[in-house]
């Protein structure tokens, strides 16, 4: 493709009318975004994102696992499938008051929403009303909430939606060409499908993948021309770098070149304008440069407290730093659960760390 028909092909992109954003991609022009000279694919990706973000405020999330292990699906990079021989303490679903505790920190951390994950195929019956009220009582504290439980059918889409959930998050995970290398025990389509429950209750939509898996250049294209296309971009887009578990199939892969991770930020912030792009799992093998290509690159949310799921991430104060650095402030959270425009005035990392914060305002 020319860089004329390229150009004109992402400024097609840049209306800030949600009917405008594309859903046509072809794999041909994302790839064409893929090799264009690094700094013109950094130039445009931080064009667009400056036409609908403030660049310099990223979005922060605080994981808790919920439920670990002993999970019956077969994912090849997962610590937490039972086929992988991986060391992890299992542990039942956690009382909702000890969730609770957990999320009340995450508050006063300076976090923004807190993401429940549990190592299931699928929630069973029984595990819903528990669930519901983790969902309940993590509104309540003023914080937006997300789960990932596995599948979902329209009826747990639904119970989750009249709790109160804001985010749902289900990841793709890769392209549909690399899939079958990666999970034989649930369909590309189960995925799309429990996508389409989600948007359909009313839920916001998180969904993104995994690079570095062993995949081909060609596959991490073909997995964001499937997230843009989807019927409605999802909210959150999550880019997972690889974390090598050992004792999974995954541990030796070779690493991703650090500059096609970045790539995929800018490519994956190119096609889904609106959304937020989270630089994800990896970051502790990241340093503070290659974050800072990524926020450069558009990425706008990250992950915030020392523990992912079951991986290390890094310390809240490596990120305060490292924010303060670059001059980023934490976004606030806009209630849209009424008709006013009320900011809710959580109890931002600005607050916790005043000395550490750089303020943008004055
Ligand atoms: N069991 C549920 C599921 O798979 O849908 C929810 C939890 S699962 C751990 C959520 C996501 O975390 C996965 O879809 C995958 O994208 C990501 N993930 C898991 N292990 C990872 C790893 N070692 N490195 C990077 N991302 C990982
Ligand atoms: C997502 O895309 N990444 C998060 C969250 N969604 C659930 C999980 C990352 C897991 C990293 C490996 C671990 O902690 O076990
Ligand atoms: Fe289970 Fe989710 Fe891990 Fe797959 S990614 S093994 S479904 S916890």
């Amino acid at each position: 493709m020319s860089q004329a028909a390229l150009s004109s092909s992402i400024n097609a992109t840049t209306n800030k009318d949600p009917a405008d954003v594309r859903h046509n991609w072809t794999l041909a022009e994302v790839e064409a975004l893929f090799a264009l000279p690094f700094n013109d694919l950094m130039f445009e990706a931080q064009t667009i994102h400056r036409q609908h973000f403030n660049a310099n405020e990223v979005q922060v999330s605080t994981l808790l696992s919920i439920k670990t292990g002993a999970c019956p699906e077969d994912c090849k990079y997962c610590s937490q499938s039972a086929r992988n021989k991986t060391n992890l303490e299992k542990e039942r679903l956690m009382e909702v008051e000890k969730v609770l505790e957990a999320a009340e920190k995450a508050k006063a951390m300076g976090s923004t929403r807190f993401c429940m994950g549990a190592a299931w195929r699928n929630p069973k019956a029984r595990d819903m009303p528990v669930v519901l009220d983790m969902i309940k009582g993590v509104k309540a504290l003023g914080l937006e909430s997300c789960m990932t439980l596995g599948m979902l059918d329209e009826d747990q889409a639904q119970q989750l939606q009249d709790a109160g959930l804001d985010y749902y998050n289900h990841n793709l995970d890769t392209s549909p060409e690399h899939y079958n290398q990666i999970i034989t025990t649930r369909t590309y389509q189960d995925r799309l499908d429990t996508l389409d429950h989600v948007r359909s209750a009313g839920m916001k939509v998180c969904s993104g993948g995994i690079v570095g898996l062993g995949e081909k250049a060609a596959d991490r294209a073909s997995l964001l021309v499937q997230l843009a296309n989807l019927p409605k971009q999802p909210e959150s887009v999550p880019i997972n770098m690889l974390v090598k578990v050992e004792g999974t199939p995954l541990a030796n892969v070779d690493d991703l070149e650090s500059f096609d991770f970045i790539r995929c930020i800018a490519v994956a912030r190119i096609m889904m304008p609106q959304s937020h792009v989270r630089l994800s799992a990896g970051r502790s093998a990241m340093n503070e440069q290659m974050q800072s290509l990524c926020f450069l690159a558009g990425a706008n949310s990250i992950f915030y407290g020392c523990k992912l799921l079951t991986a290390e991430n890094p310390e809240t104060d490596q990120d305060t730093l490292l924010f303060k650095k670059l001059g980023i402030n934490t976004e606030t959270v806009v209630d849209d659960s009424s008709n006013q425009d009320k900011r809710i005035k959580t109890s931002l990392v600005n607050a916790q760390h005043k000395d550490l914060f750089y303020d943008a305002v004055n």
